[in-house]
């Protein structure tokens, strides 16, 4: 096994047949609606206007922390001020929970292709990563992606990070879930602004839809002569009701395990992240595929 490859595939995957790359990009948010505060969005922002609703989500293993609730009211999470003045921001009590969540109905579906979160990134006040759920009825979400905050980006009194997440394809979608989770060792966390983009979806194309799971990301490493070592532990967190993992393997590239050729492995626990196959024939090379089980 001289070479191995990154392989995805996901069975629910292959319903979707064709998937349109979104280029354009338009402020879904109306960050720049309200004009109450300054504004750290340019003028000249493309821009559609939505029919846009947000709640926080106060209950279940998410629930927003109550301060950030009470400090986030009157849409100051879209209100276009990104961080910079004080009563622009949601911020969790000292010591308090770790969510900030947000139901967001964008009032009809669009082509969301990135969502920007704005968060503190201080010593004792920092947000580590957040999540991003689509829904299809405004009551069950489907994780589709994360992002953690950049640990490059030096830590400073009263500034304000960036966190931007770009789908690698867009989602026709609706409904939608942020989840903001404050680093665990900070004590605060502080969000400035949450901003959607995307376009209107185009007639007659089919896009991936809000209730589709997203590929299981995962490694395939050489740990010794014919022996690899397959790790899916970065995509755990979007993997919410994952109860196993099933590996397969192929002589050639493979989109589905239906594809000729194709065998399984073996399959691991919801609750592994990584495991080890073998034996292989050194010198030759195989292609993985990893898969999750709902049921
Ligand atoms: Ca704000």
């Amino acid at each position: 096994m001289n070479s191995t490859k990154k392989f995805c595939l996901a069975l629910l995957i292959l319903l979707v047949a064709q998937t349109t790359f979104a280029s354009e990009k338009f402020l879904l948010s109306n960050n720049l609606k309200s004009g109450v505060h300054k504004t750290d969005f340019p003028k000249d922002t493309k821009t559609i206007i939505t029919d846009m609703t947000t709640s926080f989500v106060t209950e279940g293993e998410y629930a927003s922390d109550a301060e950030a609730v009470e400090t986030g009211k009157d849409g100051v999470l879209f209100d276009g001020n990104t961080g910079s003045y004080w009563k622009s921001r949601s911020y969790s009590k000292w010591g308090g929970g770790v969510w900030i969540t947000v139901n967001i109905d964008l009032g009809g579906e669009y082509l969301v292709n990135e969502v920007n979160v704005w968060a503190l990134h201080e010593a004792t006040r920092d947000t580590d990563s957040f999540q991003l759920l689509f829904s299809k009825n405004g009551k069950d979400y489907t994780p589709n992606a994360s992002v953690e905050m950049d640990e490059a980006l030096e830590k400073k009194k009263d500034f304000f990070a960036k966190m931007s997440l770009e789908l690698k394809k867009p989602v026709k979608a609706r409904y939608m879930q942020v989840r903001i989770h404050r680093l665990k060792s900070a004590k605060q966390q502080q969000v400035g602004e949450i901003a959607i983009w995307g376009m209107k979806p185009e007639k007659g194309v089919s896009y991936l839809e809000a209730g589709t799971r997203p590929k299981v990301a995962f490694t395939v490493e050489n740990i010794q002569s014919g022996v690899a070592l397959i790790k899916w532990g970065d995509f755990v967190k979007l993997a919410e009701g994952v109860k196993g993992w099933k590996i397969y393997k192929s002589k050639t590239p493979f989109e589905s395990v239906e594809q000729e050729g194709v065998s399984f492995v073996k399959s691991a626990k919801g609750s592994e992240k990584q495991s080890v196959v073998y034996p292989f024939t050194p010198g030759e090379s195989f292609f993985f595929g990893c898969d999750r089980n709902l049921s």
